[in-house]
């Protein structure tokens, strides 16, 4: 049995100059890959030869076995333990009828197609690319993304073959790309095959010593079972208690919130951030989003009105919450809207990992490719999913995160519990920017959870503190403090309603919420 964990694949034209292969090679190898494909596009056949036996004599001394790239006949002469095969090399079963028996054919693979019939010709493993963009090799085919990746790998299931993905791994993402890419079945990948993370470096035993690290701690967080999850259990009193530590957190630590949002509810969410407790940064622009964000406790990515500028800021601040493990509240207005809202929503998706999904039915129908609620703009019409419970577990498995899905009643899964909240007022309906509030609630909540986490291991984890909790809180929060200024005798309708929510959150009480909340948890 091949431990796929961590495969090089060789690339001696990036080696950083002055850098022997072989020592290279073997530094690698002492710093934890796991197997090592040679790759070799253009060398003439002595020299592949050459280079392969001594690749073998290193890699046996470390008890990690060899594949060859495309050569069947180098594969042969060195007794490789088997080949890599790309899409216009031999086919499988020619290969499979040249080796010796036992030996291993892996297959690359972009797309369900070239997976299934991989499957079918009977290849060992799959390697799955490209998941990232690379410069290591001329693409021909679209980038599959960390997403992508995990529908391929629900295809496997029930299959003896094991999966890596390849192309612009990273030691910076990659426990994004282990923890986006496991499969609503939780299929996780078997392993991640790099070149240039390895190669290009002047320390090859300590670039591969890290991926490992990273590879252990997702293995051993147990989060490939969980979408986002931190306890394991709730009920209704453990949840209100929760929500009640994180209300109280953020009025002490007065959190700042990053929040990119539209032009039309801006200043609603900055109001709204304050009352909480917490603190907005509206900034937008992408080259002040790396700084922002070693300071901020979480983010909001809101594409209700998306400009290009913003746009980049989005997918760069969305990457810097990652690497720090700060929570990211995605709130994609209107992405059943138009085309170019779809494929903004898809890229950012597969560029960082958000903790916290929330859209209305209409929205989350179009985000999972279902027609079963549609949207009007930004508003969702008709009645909604005939089975909710089942949808918003189902889209935050897929998503590997929290998921709301707002409305006159909120259910909110972290893709194993389910939360149906039924607080709220109709008057928050007939304001601009309601929901979008509720996407700066749930952030400011979800920096409160953070805090609270602060000291909690971090090993393997994508995200810190209980996400589920923030979401919940921050519903909370926003649907009682509408239903007390509702109560009021000075409010008349929509425009007396607002100032009056935004004093109701300021003064939210615990009494308010434990008496108020109408919630069950599944
Ligand atoms: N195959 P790096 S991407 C060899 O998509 C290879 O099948 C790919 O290099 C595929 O880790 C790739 O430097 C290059 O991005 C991966
Ligand atoms: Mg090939």
């Amino acid at each position: 049995m091949i431990d796929y964990s961590l495969y090089l694949v060789t690339g001696r034209e990036l080696l950083p100059q002055g850098q022997d292969y072989f020592d290279s090679l073997e530094q690698s190898l002492q710093g934890g890959v796991t197997v090592v494909q040679i790759r070799e596009k253009n060398t003439d056949t002595r020299e592949f030869l050459d280079i392969a036996s001594k690749s073998k004599i290193i890699c046996d001394r470390y008890n990690v076995p060899l594949i060859v790239n495309d050569r069947v006949d180098i594969a042969l002469a060195v007794q490789a333990t088997g080949v890599h095969i790309g899409q216009t090399d031999m086919p499988v079963s020619v290969a499979r009828k040249l080796l010796p028996g036992g030996s291993v054919i892996g297959v690359s693979c972009n797309n369900l197609q070239e997976l299934e019939k991989a499957i079918t010709d009977g290849a060992d493993y799959v390697g799955i690319g490209a998941v990232w963009s690379t410069s290591t090799k001329n693409l021909d085919k679209p980038v599959i993304g960390v997403r992508g990746v995990g529908e391929l790998l629900q295809k496997l299931d029930g299959t003896p073959v094991k999966a890596v993905a390849i192309g612009g791994i990273k030691a910076q993402n990659l426990l994004r790309t282990l923890h986006g890419s496991v499969s609503t079945t939780n299929r996780a990948l078997d392993g991640v095959a790099v070149v240039s993370e390895i190669v290009t470096s002047t320390r090859p035993r300590e670039a591969a010593a890290s991926l490992c690290k990273i590879l252990s701690a997702f293995r051993n967080s147990g989060a490939i079972l969980k979408a986002m999850r931190t306890r394991s259990e709730y009920n209704v009193e453990s949840v209100l208690n929760g929500v009640i530590r994180i209300m109280a957190c953020v009025r002490e630590h007065n959190p700042l919130v990053h929040q990119i949002t539209n032009n039309v509810s801006i200043t609603q969410s900055a109001n709204a951030t304050i009352a909480l407790g917490a603190s907005p940064i509206m900034a937008t622009t992408a080259q002040e989003m790396e700084d922002i964000s070693r300071i901020n406790e979480a983010l909001l990515v809101n594409i209700g009105t998306l400009v290009s500028t913003a746009y980049e800021g989005m997918v760069l601040a969305g990457s810097c919450a990652n690497a720090q493990k700060k929570p990211v509240v995605f709130d994609p207005v209107g992405v059943g809207a138009s085309r170019f809202r779809k494929g903004a929503v898809n890229t950012l998706l597969n560029t960082w990992q958000a903790s916290v999904i929330k859209g209305n039915a209409g929205e989350l129908a179009a985000l999972a490719g279902s027609n079963e609620v549609q949207s009007k703009g930004v508003d969702s019409i008709g009645s909604g999913f005939r089975d909710p419970v089942a949808f918003v577990r189902n889209v935050a498995q897929k998503e590997r995160c929290v998921v709301v899905m707002s409305g006159k009643t909120d259910y909110i899964s972290d893709g194993t519990n389910v939360a149906i909240l039924s607080n709220g007022h109709e008057l928050l309906g007939r304001i601009t920017g309601s929901g979008c509030v509720a996407g700066s609630c749930i952030a400011s909540y979800c920096a409160g959870a953070m805090n609270l986490a602060q000291g909690e291991d971090r090993e393997g984890k994508l995200v810190l503190g209980d996400v589920f909790l923030g979401a919940i809180g921050g519903i909370l929060a926003l649907t009682i403090s509408a239903e007390l200024a509702a109560m009021r005798e000075d409010v008349k309708g929509p425009g007396t309603f607002f100032p009056a929510l935004i004093d109701e959150l300021s003064m939210l009480s615990t009494r308010n919420i434990r008496e108020r909340a109408r919630i069950q948890i599944l």
